[in-house]
């Protein structure tokens, strides 16, 4: 009888325990989850860019938007793609494509060296690596290779948001 009551009471300690757990993990999950859904690459919807630009290639080859989910931004990796399409609006899967960009008033270009690929059957291209270190005004330029020929496109634009990313780190706090 007494061992199953000391049972029965360090059970109740233990879901105690496992429950504070619980609810301590999912917090943490649930701020994970809600961070790197910040983080993630965005889903090919266009919907979800919050900042877009839309361009004719030089040669009138291609259309390419650029869709980013922040405006451009100093400090943090661009969360960005490119969609591609030929004249007639029909999707471009088998580019190769590169990216040159910089501040033609300052005479530098990119701070990092970004790479381009294919993301679906849609066009739809992802960009990584893409940073700007300062405001002021940038040409970001694509070129484009296709069995269909070889052109380029070029978007400009003001960057005046200095930003930093939204799942960075806070601030060392010194210990109290
Ligand atoms: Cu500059």
């Amino acid at each position: 009888m007494r061992s199953g009551k000391v049972l029965a009471r360090s059970k109740g300690i233990m879901n105690q325990f496992m429950l504070k757990t619980i609810l301590i993990l999912s917090g943490c999950l649930s701020g994970l989850v809600a961070c790197q859904k910040d983080q993630a690459p965005m889903a090919t919807e266009k919907h979800q860019a919050a900042w877009e630009l839309t361009q004719t290639s030089s040669q009138g080859l291609f259309t390419a938007q650029l869709m980013c989910k922040h405006l451009p931004s100093v400090g943090p990796f661009q969360d960005c793609q490119l969609t591609l399409a030929n004249g007639q609006g029909q999707a471009i899967n088998d580019a190769k494509i590169s990216i040159e960009g910089g501040m033609p008033s300052h005479g530098h270009g990119l701070p990092t060296a970004p790479v381009v690929s294919l993301l679906d059957s849609q066009g739809h291209y992802r960009i990584d690596g893409l940073q700007y270190n300062m405001p002021g005004s940038w040409l970001l330029g694509f070129m484009i290779q296709t069995t269909a020929g070889q052109d380029k496109v070029v978007f400009s634009f003001e960057i005046s948001n200095i930003e930093k990313a939204a799942c960075a780190k806070p601030p060392h706090l010194p210990a109290s």
